[in-house]
């Protein structure tokens, strides 16, 4: 059976080491939860740090940390302190994580961390190397590992590859501000299938990738020189039935056996009756807003006297990253404002803030869950947040409210929710009183909506989600690669062709064989190339047809005098060898005059864009502009291009990066039909790159060898990966012995 991989910065479990006693629980947090049902179908092993520091310990105790590890199917990466200190809280926690959450001030740019994260993803990719037998998938989760999807590829070319990544993706705007920026890209393309939480993330991750790499990406696939990126988004869901079920037993324990916070919250209940409970749970975290929320709450208390009463604000703030300066400085402002209030506002029997610095057992969480009418969760930015669908997944009864920020990747699923900016002190302090003035059944109504998603869309859903994802990607991948051109069919291919007597060779240019450059005029052809095809034209059996939307001067410019005939404009015109030019069919140009101003204007409002004027039709080019302007600006045009079009006998072809307009049922396929009319040719081989060679590969009789360069869906019966490949190839053909 195969092995399955999950990898991620920690291990799901948590040691206590006293003595010579060791012992290794299970955690209980999302992704452990949600890998479970996937690490059962599966025989999975999880690789991560354990979080001990394995120096500190005595070999004995490192064997039993060992033991313990491997009946929970965990494999250690361990981590030196020096590395948790530059890796973990340098490199992730003090650029990634405040860069991805949009923390720019906060962002360190530390060479030492950056090579302590790259040398530690290399150590992860080690372990992982060492546990591959039987391994054929594996899944890599969140920012810790950007760099290691590619570490692992170049290792491991088959194995397919999963990323997921639990924090935002931002704008690309932020993302080039890091000077590593292009290596975390490349890093993370060497996945097979990148998950992101929201749509949002994965517009952005594209848009990067376009801007930095300058690959072709078509709707959510990103076409790499050698293979295919699938991007989507999954937002990641909760373990629904474990809270609800925590939620219903924790409501029919006896009041002995409920927790302490329960108790005291109830007690509190019966002496003040009108009291509601306003809920804040999470990490302490500069992303997660808990400074703006404690002054939107004083705002409130302002605002609004009338409460001041009967809120009371129940404050659950996790420690997190208390190593890292702005945590401590945070915890302090926390503690600040949270006295301020307090101060201002208690009255002999009432605090308004109840402020807990802790994290606590899953039953007492579900127990506070359950318990509060209104959860405030407001963070600046969150890639989901989880919280706020385990509330509402321990609503029993279908009552609560739920106040969020706008800025959580969870508000995109849960508009039933209120949602409120975060920074917007006016709005969440009348959010606070909407809520607690809600109707009970408008309460219901709303979470009844929220509850049915979560229920259907919960965790185990978005892992196998996710897995079927990697799986399609996998199999999309093999059928892209399947016309693939091996060595075996390209040396029988060479043997048939140069046993025959006689041959024609069609070729496109831009792209085949040669590469392309931001201004065609510069990818004029190299010594190299004259040489290959002066070669593959001295052979007397041999005939090579240049084929090119290229207009006719450039071509005549470059290769006039040589032994090839040549069609340009894609079959406008023809110049059998040593003949002169030709019109194939005669056509009128005078749409053009009123074609150009149309360009024009759209030159004028895309910089970087040129019109090229060719004798019978007229190109838009737009490789040098900004790739996402670029692509909007070209659907628009051709928008406005198909309604004239059709009664002017034109039309559009879309090739790399290019719009062309031309008279209509003129192709590369016509073109070489024509000319085979007037040459023998026992065997044909086409070669092209563009859209526009299909019409080339779709209309050659059957016994033709059509060759794609490229990896994109074609009609060619064979693909090669790029020009160079095009050019060692056609070595072969001068068939000399
Ligand atoms: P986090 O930033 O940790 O996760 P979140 O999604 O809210 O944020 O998850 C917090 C988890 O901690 C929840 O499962 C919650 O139950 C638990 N928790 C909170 N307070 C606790 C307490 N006092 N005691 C014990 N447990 C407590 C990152 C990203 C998020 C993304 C998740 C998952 O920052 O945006 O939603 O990963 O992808």
């Amino acid at each position: 059976m195969n092995r399955f991989l999950i990898i991620s910065n920690r291990l799901p479990v948590q040691i206590n080491i006293s003595g010579d006693k060791t012992e290794v629980i299970p955690s209980v947090g999302g992704l452990a939860t949600g890998m479970k049902s996937v690490s059962e179908s599966f025989k999975s092993t999880w690789i991560g740090w354990s979080g001990v520091d394995r120096g500190s310990l005595s070999p004995e105790q490192n064997e039993q940390v060992d033991r313990a590890l491997e009946k929970e199917n965990c494999v250690d990466v361990s981590l030196t302190a020096e590395e948790v200190e530059l890796y973990y809280e340098g490199f992730s926690n003090k650029t990634i994580w405040p860069l991805f959450h949009y923390f720019t001030q906060f962002v360190k740019y530390e060479d030492e961390h950056w090579q302590a994260y790259k040398s530690v993803n290399r150590k992860f990719a080690d372990v992982i190397a060492q546990n591959m037998k039987g391994v054929d998938k594996i899944w890599i989760h969140d920012y810790h590992l950007l760099l290691l999807p590619e570490l692992v590829k170049e290792q491991f070319p088959k194995v397919t590859i999963g990323f997921f990544l639990h924090i935002p993706f931002p704008s690309f705007e932020l993302f080039r501000i890091l000077p590593w920026r292009t290596e975390i890209i490349k890093g993370m393309l060497g996945a097979d299938l990148l998950g992101f939480h929201t749509f949002d993330y994965e517009r952005h991750f594209m848009s990067s990738v376009r801007r930095l790499l300058g690959y072709d990406i078509n709707i959510n696939e990103i076409s790499l020189p050698k293979r295919i990126v699938k991007v989507d988004n999954f937002p990641m869901g909760i373990d629904y039935d474990k809270f609800q079920n925590a939620a219903l037993d924790s409501q029919r324990r006896s009041v002995r056996d409920k927790s302490d916070v329960r108790k005291e919250l109830e007690r509190y209940y019966l002496l003040y009756p009108e009291t509601k409970f306003i809920l804040s749970i999470d990490r302490l975290d500069y992303t997660k807003g808990l400074i703006n929320r404690l002054e939107a709450f004083e705002y409130f208390l302002e605002q609004y006297p009338e409460y001041r009463e009967n809120v009371t604000l129940v404050l659950l703030a996790v420690p997190s990253r208390i190593g890292v300066e702005q945590y401590q400085q945070m915890k302090s402002e926390v503690d600040e404002i949270v006295g301020r209030v307090n101060g201002r506002f208690s009255s002999i029997n009432r605090t308004p803030i109840w402020y807990f610095y802790r994290s606590m057992p899953f039953e007492n969480l579900v127990d506070l869950y359950n318990y509060c009418e209104i959860a405030l969760i407001t963070p600046i930015r969150d890639g989901m947040n989880l919280v706020a669908k385990e509330f509402i997944a321990s609503k029993t009864d279908g009552r609560g409210v739920l106040i969020l920020s706008e800025m959580a990747g969870a508000a995109k699923e849960m508009s039933e929710a209120l949602i409120i900016n975060p920074n917007d002190k006016a709005q969440i302090a009348s959010a606070i009183r909407q809520a607690i003035e809600m109707p009970i059944e408008e309460q219901v109504e709303r979470n009844r909506f929220l509850q049915k998603r979560l229920r259907r869309y919960n965790i185990d859903k978005w892992a196998t989600e996710f897995l079927n994802s990697l799986e399609k990607a996998k199999r999309n991948e093999q059928k892209y690669l399947g016309k693939k051109l091996t060595e075996t069919a390209k040396n029988k291919i060479i043997r048939e062709v140069c046993q025959s007597d006689n041959r024609i060779f069609f070729l496109d240019y831009d792209g085949t064989l040669t590469g392309f450059e931001d201004n065609p005029s510069h990818a004029s052809p190299d010594i190299n190339l004259y040489e290959l095809l002066d070669n593959l034209a001295k052979n007397p059996k041999n005939r090579v047809v240049l084929i090119s939307g290229r207009d006719k001067d450039t071509f005549d410019k470059w290769f006039g005098d040589k032994q090839y005939t040549l069609i340009v404009e894609h079959g406008v015109w023809y110049k059998p060898a040593g003949e002169r030019w030709q019109m194939i069919e005669p056509l009128d140009a005078r749409w053009k005059e009123s074609m150009r101003s149309l360009l024009e204007f759209y030159v004028d409002r895309t910089p970087g864009s040129f019109i090229e004027e060719k004798n019978y039709s007229l190109v838009w080019h737009y490789r040098k502009s900004d790739p996402e302007l670029g692509s909007n600006r070209a659907i628009e045009l051709k928008d406005e291009v198909t309604s004239l079009v059709a009664n002017m006998n034109l039309e559009i072809l879309e090739g790399n990066k290019v719009i062309e307009i031309k008279n209509r049922g003129i192709n590369k396929g016509r073109a070489a039909l024509q000319v085979l009319k007037s040459v023998p040719a026992e065997k044909i081989v086409a070669v092209g790159d563009d859209w526009t060679d299909e019409f080339l590969f779709r209309d050659l009789p059957d016994n033709a060898y059509t060759i794609k360069v490229g990896l994109s869906q074609t009609m060619a019966a064979y693909k090669v990966e790029n020009f160079i490949e095009v050019r060692d190839m056609l070595k072969k053909f001068s068939c000399e012995k």
